[in-house]
């Protein structure tokens, strides 16, 4: 990419695209193209071919998508495999017809199989049952994997697949029913710390064990995978390290200065018990997180306190 291409961030209103083009536009890429959902509605076939048709990107990050955490995920289970794929396919076939360069579609953490060696290696995909309560969203960000790799191999399309582990950061869902838990815990521990309450309220038993990286890391990632990586192979990005959820929640309860009860409610889900990624691929590629998870949760509450985690809708 020169800094006059021409490049599409699909999703740019989104926890992941509005980090993406954040990092472009402070790399001084200054030809970007970000329509609104109303101009382009990513699940309306004709309405995206008629974009690619129209304003001919370059480049490609796909970062739109219908995402959520654990309760999301197993509510709407229609609605993210659904939407996940209708974007992909039109993404995809538009982006081919249209002769794009580059595209670099985001997979998820989410696709390895829920019982996997651990770190996980980009090998395991396909090796094993997927974690039910989001089967529905894995399946179809496997097929979007799929359809990079055949896209390339029919078209010459050169489509990379990046896969992030669990993310955080400005810009994230702090809505309680469909959020991931660490904007989740933030939102609980301050509402909670404000009102003088003194029992905070987990799902599930604690135990469970999450990577997290923060959102302009893996958009760093993503821009040094853009320009230096081309191929068939998946490349996971993270920071090599997790934690507990129990462990998560001490922290966030610190950064925001919540003294009170922390409690776990076991009747809601746990999901999978373990998902750390290997970053040996991407990590030999010469590229490395830089945010440490407590400089970002202190970072990502401070962003929460003055916006009130208002954000665009992905
Ligand atoms: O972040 P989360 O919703 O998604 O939940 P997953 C992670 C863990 O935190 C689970 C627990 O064990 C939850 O039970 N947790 C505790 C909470 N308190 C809360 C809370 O208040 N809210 C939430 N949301 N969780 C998602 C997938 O799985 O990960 C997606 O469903 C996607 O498909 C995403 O892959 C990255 O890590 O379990």
């Amino acid at each position: 990419m020169d800094k006059s291409s021409l490049i599409y961030v699909a999703g740019h209103r989104g926890l992941v695209g509005s980090a993406i083009l954040r990092r472009l536009q402070s790399a001084g890429f200054e030809n970007l193209l970000t329509p609104s959902r109303t101009e382009v509605d990513l699940t309306d076939q004709y309405a995206v071919e008629g974009f690619f048709d129209c304003e001919r990107p370059e480049y490609v990050f796909l970062a739109a998508a219908k995402v959520g955490g654990i309760l999301a995920n197993s509510t709407y289970p229609a609605d993210f495999i659904l939407q996940n794929l209708q974007v992909e396919t039109n993404v995809f076939d538009s982006a081919r017809r249209a002769g794009v360069k580059k595209l670099l579609f985001l997979g998820s953490s989410c696709i390895y199989p829920k019982l996997a060696l651990q770190p996980l290696k980009e090998e395991y995909l396909l090796t094993g049952p997927l974690e039910p309560t989001n089967e529905p969203y894995a399946v179809a960000k496997i097929a979007g994997i799929v359809m990079a790799q055949s896209f390339r191999r029919q078209y010459g399309l050169d489509a990379i697949s990046i896969m992030p582990t669990n993310l955080y950061g400005p810009g994230d869902n702090f809505d309680l029913e469909t959020s991931h838990v660490l904007p989740a815990l933030i939102r609980k521990f301050h509402e909670a710390k404000l009102a003088g309450e003194w029992r905070v309220t987990v799902w599930g038993t604690g135990t469970p064990r999450r990577e997290f990286l923060h959102v302009d890391d893996l958009a760093d990632a993503a821009v040094f995978l853009m320009e230096r990586y081309s191929s068939e192979k998946i490349v996971n990005v993270g920071v090599g390290e997790d934690v507990s959820i129990g462990e998560l929640a001490a922290l966030i309860a610190d950064v925001v200065g919540y003294e009170g009860e922390i409690v776990y409610d076991p009747s809601k889900p746990d999901g999978t018990p373990r998902k750390l990624l290997d970053i040996t691929r991407l990590a030999r590629l010469g590229w490395e997180p830089k945010i440490g998870l407590r400089e970002g949760i202190e970072q990502t509450y401070r962003w929460y306190v003055e916006t009130g985690g208002m954000r665009g809708d992905d």
